[in-house]
């Protein structure tokens, strides 16, 4: 039995993922029943780093609903829910907080202010938000109010969200592809660089030790494995598909907080 340093909500793909907002010229080929098996191994992989796996109720009607990182934040003692740019994907806010509730008090931020959870990257003394398609500056403005960590905005160029392109890996790591954000306020970092062809990659779920990380990026292994990390590789080719990557299909709630469950 590993130790549990972490609670991870889920959602598997509902019915309607197939219809996932996304702008990937295969998005017409997403096969759910590929895609809840590539979900399955996610799962596992998550237990494997330590996880206690919390599955979040399957909404057959919002087609995006598995992606549930994007609608919610861990904060301090808190979640921040996310005001949500896209219409079609606000319905699922709700239906997380109903869970988060449990675990802690659920704030929200007021309009105009739009943030999706795939552009906030949490490290120790800084938040860095993307400044993106869907997270405007009023959010990172209101963000700063409700965090005693520093909040920066970094600009995503070209993708999603800030961490279609750069993710934290503890350690003063990042994985990043630099063509994709402006990567000024991030010089401080120690780099693992991805290239463009290689820029899937650079999304990726550090979990103690282990990172989870899309496969079919040898290279990249080797380069996180030489960091001293142990690394589960996924097939995401379903998810990719309808915009989203590895960090995108779970809210990880550190130890501190799920220990600390509300009684109900
Ligand atoms: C969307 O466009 O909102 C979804 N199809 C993909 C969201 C991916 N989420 C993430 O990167 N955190």
């Amino acid at each position: 039995m590993p130790y549990l340093a972490f609670t991870a909500l889920v959602r598997k793909p509902g019915l309607s993922f197939p219809q996932a907002l996304s702008g990937h010229p295969e998005k017409s080929s997403i096969d759910l029943a590929t895609a809840l098996s590539q979900h399955e191994d996610y799962v596992k992989a998550l237990q494997q780093a330590g996880g206690n796996v919390e599955h979040l109720p399957s909404q057959d009607q919002l087609a995006d609903a598995t992606f549930v990182e994007d609608t919610a934040i861990v904060l301090e003692d808190k979640f921040l829910l996310c005001p949500m740019k896209e219409l079609s994907r606000q319905t699922e806010v709700q239906s997380t907080a109903t869970v988060l509730k449990t675990y802690r008090d659920c704030i929200e931020m007021d309009p105009p202010a739009t943030l999706d959870g795939g552009d906030v990257m949490d490290t120790p003394d800084t938040i860095f938000v993307g400044l993106s398609k869907r997270t405007n500056l009023r959010a990172i403005k209101a963000l700063s109010e409700l965090t005693s960590k520093k909040v920066v905005p970094v600009s995503v160029t070209k993708g999603l969200h800030l961490k279609s392109a750069a993710t934290f890996l503890g350690n003063n790591l990042l994985i990043i592809d630099p063509t994709r954000v402006d990567a000024s306020n991030l010089q401080y970092f120690d780099w693992i660089e991805v290239s463009e062809n290689e820029s899937y990659s650079s999304n990726c779920l550090a979990l103690g030790n282990t990172v989870l990380m899309p496969a079919g990026f040898p290279n990249v292994r080797d380069k996180i494995q030489s960091h001293g990390r142990e690394t589960i590789e996924l097939a995401m080719s379903e998810f990719e598909k309808a915009d989203g990557s590895i960090t995108c299909l779970s809210l990880i709630i550190p130890r501190r907080a799920a220990l600390q469950k509300i009684p109900q």
